[in-house]
């Protein structure tokens, strides 16, 4: 799109939101910190703009971000007053909202605010920039944008995203806006040290044996460019750990020296398996979760897959081989 095209379309919403008589603000199922603190900060600084704001996720908010400002304010479906905008962000696709979906499909504007190279987009706004390390450096432009003010409490839930999204400034989609606008964040009141021992230094015993767990599992494919690991139905009645306690146990296995795709098979219960998959850039993981109905970054996606979990697994490493052993459109040119 060209510049003139994209700072239309952000006047464009920026004039439904200023003039929306109540606002839905949304994201997806499964939040992880860039979803929520996306959600918190857009909705705090449109709430203490003196606009009606309702901040929704389907899902449970996962105990590593319960501190977050205003979380509890999170509804988890829509309230008893009708917006006429919605913001949904950090979705690719609509249908990531989950139970939210009809109630927000059905609202006069919808507004889609992501990071996500998609071929998803939806609503009659598009604020997408799959150049941004976090959907919240999008909310902060958004802001900045508006002449909003940014507090202590929206810097948090921002500086949280951004932390969270990057991999603490480490994955290959930060970038010096990346590290300006959370640098801009920590003016603004955000702090960094405690918000990183709130997010990585309070794993609870449970979530750390289910770590040990999965890690005593770690199995390669014989020609050493794959490593997975899988957590049955079992582990979680073992160790006492909770669905969400999973988040971050990728992280170890893309640590692994070697390897160019990292793959996690979690078999919550057993009629599905979620799959997380990271890459060290040599393919893009994003193409094989979009084949098993799932999507996300080149570098770190997922999907949920029905199906006998062995089965499951199979045909994900078959796939990840093929992409593995395919000249490379790099290679191309
Ligand atoms: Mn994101």
């Amino acid at each position: 799109m060209s510049e003139s095209g994209a700072a239309r379309e952000w006047t464009r919403a920026i004039r439904l939101i200023e003039t929306s008589s109540g606002i839905y603000v949304a994201t997806h199922i499964r939040p992880d910190g860039d979803a929520l603190g996306s959600l918190l900060g857009l909705s705090l600084a449109l709430e203490k703009a003196g606009l009606q704001v309702a901040a929704l996720c389907a899902d449970p908010v996962p105990s590593t971000y319960a501190f977050l400002p205003a979380v509890d304010w999170i509804l988890s479906s829509p309230p008893d007053w009708q917006a006429d905008v919605g913001i949904v962000v950090d979705c690719d696709g609509l249908a990531r909202v989950g139970a939210l979906e009809p109630a927000l499909a059905g609202l006069p504007s919808l507004i889609d605010l992501d990071h996500h190279d998609t071929e998803q987009a939806f609503g009659q706004e598009q604020l997408i920039d799959p150049t941004a390390g976090a959907s919240a450096e999008i909310v902060y432009d958004l802001l900045r944008e508006m002449e909003l003010p940014l507090d202590a409490e929206i810097s948090t839930c921002l500086y949280a995203a951004v932390l969270t999204d990057t991999g603490r400034f480490c994955y290959g989609n930060t970038t010096a806006r990346s590290l300006r606008i959370a640098a801009e964040l920590v003016a603004g009141g955000a702090d960094p040290h405690a918000i990183a021992r709130k997010v990585y230094e309070e794993r609870s015993m449970a979530a750390t044996h289910l770590l040990g767990v999965a890690l005593s599992r770690l199995a390669a494919t014989t020609d050493g460019q794959v490593v997975s690991s899988v957590l049955r139905p079992a582990d979680f009645a073992e160790t006492g750990a909770s669905s969400s306690d999973t988040d971050g146990i990728i992280a170890h296995l893309r640590a692994i020296g070697g390897p160019r795709v990292a793959i996690l098979f979690v078999e919550p219960d057993h009629d599905a398996v979620r799959v997380s998959l990271r890459s060290d850039g040599s393919v893009d993981v994003s193409e094989i979760a979009l084949e098993f109905g799932g999507g996300g970054h080149a570098m770190a996606a997922g999907c949920t897959v029905t199906g006998k979990a062995e089965l499951v697994e199979r045909r994900v490493l078959d796939a990840v081989s093929l992409a593995l052993n395919r000249p490379s459109e790099q290679d191309a040119g």
